[in-house]
């Protein structure tokens, strides 16, 4: 005899069957995919440039100014949904600290890798500024220091960082641990354009300059050099106990996403894993935006026609 309670397991096993199919052809939700955009040009750049082709499968995205630090904790609570610029050296910690809670996805490492540390102009050694650089211990000699006073540095030679939010005191606590602080201080620049204005103002007044600067960026091959800190290792920093006698680190360039990510945006999600920039690639972003002068949109829709061969084919 037929019985209701089989049919109804049938049914169920059957839409069970078709649900399991759908989802594992799941097209991606409409909802936007929300991508943060921080202080400095390659990041706002390449989140455009990951927004179009997010829009060149048919997703919806939404940017989203965020604080470069807390933004983990937005991706790990779904308030953000990735982050393609995590710079080991500054994000580091907070980073980790979010996946350690859970919510929060590593999706990889970019083909680049990165430095972010204090540099200066190639033409501040050639005009005898600071003899013995790019070794660090060239920043003993008071002759090299008073070479970098400016009217706010109280007679001691300036180190200008980047934003506070990028490393809060690692610059003056490191300054302190190697014992630079009678002759150097540390000023914080309120944006990624006060230190390229930095360093046309310098050159102009013929005075010597250090600046807070990363690579990849727009001044790689432009004649700006990195100095030469103590070694990076684990735990050196005075935030993770060290003593702080140690340059930054040869970095990751990692990206990141909400865990919910691959199930609400599968195909978004496969592709977001396949990406990675080199180092060339990421210093062209900038590069439109702080040499060219575009709009960080513009300069992301002329990466995009400029290079489909790169990023078409993740996109399979
Ligand atoms: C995070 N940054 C690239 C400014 O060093």
């Amino acid at each position: 005899m037929f019985s209701i309670k089989k049919y109804v397991g049938l049914l169920l096993a059957a839409s069970l069957l078709a649900f399991g199919a759908s989802s594992i052809n799941a097209a991606d939700s409409k909802r936007p995919i929300i991508i943060p955009t921080h202080n400095w040009s390659s990041q706002v750049v390449m989140a455009y440039v990951i927004g179009g082709i997010f829009e060149s499968i048919g997703n919806r995205v939404a940017y989203t100014p965020s604080d470069s630090q807390a933004v983990y904790e937005s991706i790990r609570l779904g308030d953000v949904t990735i982050s393609h610029e995590v710079w080991q050296s500054a994000f580091g910690a907070s980073f980790d600290a979010a996946r350690d809670k859970g919510g929060l996805l590593d999706w990889g490492d970019h083909e680049a890798r990165t430095l972010e540390d204090m540099g200066y102009p190639n033409w501040v050694v050639e005009k005898g500024l600071c003899p013995g650089l790019p070794n660090w211990e060239a920043l003993k000699s008071p002759a090299c220091a008073k070479n970098f006073a400016t009217p706010d540095s109280g007679g001691k030679g300036r180190w200008l960082e980047g934003p506070q939010d990028w490393h809060q005191d690692l610059m003056p606590q490191r300054l302190e641990a190697l014992g630079l602080g009678d002759l150097w201080t540390v000023k914080f620049a309120g944006s990624a354009d006060a230190l390229w204005a930095e360093l046309k103002a310098a050159k102009k007044e013929g005075r010597g300059t250090i600046i807070f600067n990363w690579t990849p960026n727009f001044t790689d091959g432009a004649g700006f050099t990195f100095i030469k800190f103590p070694p990076y290792y684990d735990g050196c920093r005075p935030v993770d106990g060290g003593d702080g006698k140690c340059g930054s680190p040869d970095g990751y360039l990692k990206k990141a996403v909400n865990d919910k990510f691959p199930k609400t945006h599968p195909h978004a999600a496969r592709i977001f894993k396949k990406m990675s920039f080199t180092t060339s690639q990421i210093g062209a972003m900038a590069a439109l935006v702080d040499t060219d002068k575009m709009t960080h949109e513009d300069a992301a829709k002329k990466w995009l026609a400029d290079n489909e061969a790169v990023w078409k084919p993740w996109t399979n």
